[in-house]
């Protein structure tokens, strides 16, 4: 062995800083403590910290970072929502994560590369229409195309869907893209650190206390905190969480698979997608095929993988790309996903004072990241919802003002 490597391998005094606090004693009192260190968590506390100068933040993570959905998503990023609170509040989300690189010093391997939905029947290519001029009424780029122009940037799709749904055309969204969704936690987690942010790794919530309709503490397996003022951002477990303070929503947990494929050289530049055929995939910078469907149709509270997914999931693939019949599925995973009623998050300040929510996400908490992160870190700042997220308060199913957005989903559920 070189004396080179051997003396490497004996340094400990490494040029790279830590990117996380190290673990330390949790201290008596927080002014805020979040719930859950997955992206949007870590993303609200690195907003309180540098535009609100809330610093004495806890994160509470029963796992390790980025462990839940934040690590378990295809990191699609887009905006081409139904409805104009969904088409406003990931238009934002979309500004955000363009300039995200920058702002976080972190290298979040952003990519723009274009999303197409693809219309299989007259039905599919109406509802594109419609989502393509509420995109356009609110200044988002996104347009009907025809096959020509699907095949234009995807050369390798077979447009007759192997005879058994041609392709009728698309909803075309240029600032479609996507980024690592690691490097987003972690970034997001090292920028709040930098302002004394601490990020409390195994660390599990086991009840928040509650006086006088205000919360006071929380309870954890490390001992109780005090604080006035808890976000819960726990995707998949937030029914839970509500428990703990007495609430209740319509949320129901149902699993999301996802898969990739062994590494192939580049040939997909951009994001397909078919809510007919129940897929998207988009291609790695890695080469791997990141693809996924619909969600499990059991409620359950799990993140089993399945044959029956990946099969059926690999079945309708082919139908567009049939030369991908030989190639190999590295790996399976799942997800929780908060599905809501009417596809719309649950955000905001709560009946409970000093309880916040983030939460609901179903299958886009990803692509909302940033803006989750600024819009929560403004509403516990200023103790009311921010305006780009009134319409998304737990009270709309109390005042039957639901926000329909399961037409902008990707697949159908
Ligand atoms: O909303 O784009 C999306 C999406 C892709 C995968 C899951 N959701």
């Amino acid at each position: 062995m070189s004396i080179r490597l051997l003396k490497y391998g004996f340094i400990d005094n490494h040029s790279e800083h830590r990117w996380f606090n190290p673990a330390k004693d949790l201290e008596e009192s927080y002014d805020v403590v979040i719930i859950g260190a997955g992206g949007h968590g870590l993303a609200c506390a690195y907003y309180l910290s540098h535009y609100h100068n809330i610093s004495k933040v806890a994160v509470l993570e029963k796992s390790y970072i980025g462990a839940g959905n934040t690590g378990r998503n295809t990191t699609i990023i887009r905006s081409n929502y139904l409805t104009e609170e969904g088409v406003k509040f990931y238009g934002e989300s979309v500004r955000l994560f363009n300039q995200l690189s920058e702002e976080l010093e972190t290298n979040i391997f952003f990519s723009e590369r274009g999303h197409f939905t693809l219309a299989h029947s007259d039905a599919t290519l109406r509802t594109a229409r419609w989502r393509a001029e509420v995109n356009k009424h609110y200044g988002i780029d996104s347009s009907v195309v025809g096959p020509s122009e699907v095949k234009a940037a995807c050369p390798e799709i077979d447009l007759e869907c192997g005879g058994n749904h041609p392709i009728e055309g698309a909803l075309f969204h240029a600032p479609g893209a996507v980024a690592r969704h690691d490097a987003v936690a972690w970034g997001y987690a090292k920028k709040a650190c930098q302002k004394g942010v601490e990020i409390h790794q195994n660390t599990l919530v086991t009840g928040i206390n509650i006086e006088k309709n205000k919360v006071v503490s929380v309870e954890t397996n490390r001992g109780p905190i005090k604080t006035s003022t808890v976000l819960s951002a726990v995707a998949g477990a937030t029914p839970t969480v509500l428990n703990m303070v007495g609430l209740d929503s319509p949320i129901d947990i149902y699993p999301l698979q996802a898969c990739v494929t062994e590494p192939m050289k580049p040939w997909l530049n951009t994001i397909i997608v078919s809510g007919s055929l129940h897929i998207y995939v988009s291609q790695s910078s890695r080469g791997e095929l990141v693809m996924g469907a619909s969600v499990d149709p059991i409620e359950q509270h799990n993140t089993k993988s399945s044959y029956e997914f990946v099969s059926g999931m690999c079945d309708q693939i082919l139908d567009l790309f049939p030369f991908l019949s030989s190639v190999k599925i590295n790996r399976q995973w799942a997800g929780m996903a908060d599905m809501t009623p009417d596809f719309a998050p649950i955000m905001g300040t709560t009946p409970v004072d000093g309880f916040f929510l983030d939460s609901g996400w179903g299958t886009w908490g990803f692509k909302a990241t940033p803006v989750s992160g600024k819009c929560m870190a403004n509403s516990i700042a200023l103790n009311k919802d921010d305006s780009l997220i009134t319409e998304f308060n737990l009270n709309r199913f109390e005042d039957f003002k639901l926000v329909g957005e399961k037409g902008a989903a990707s697949v159908g559920h």
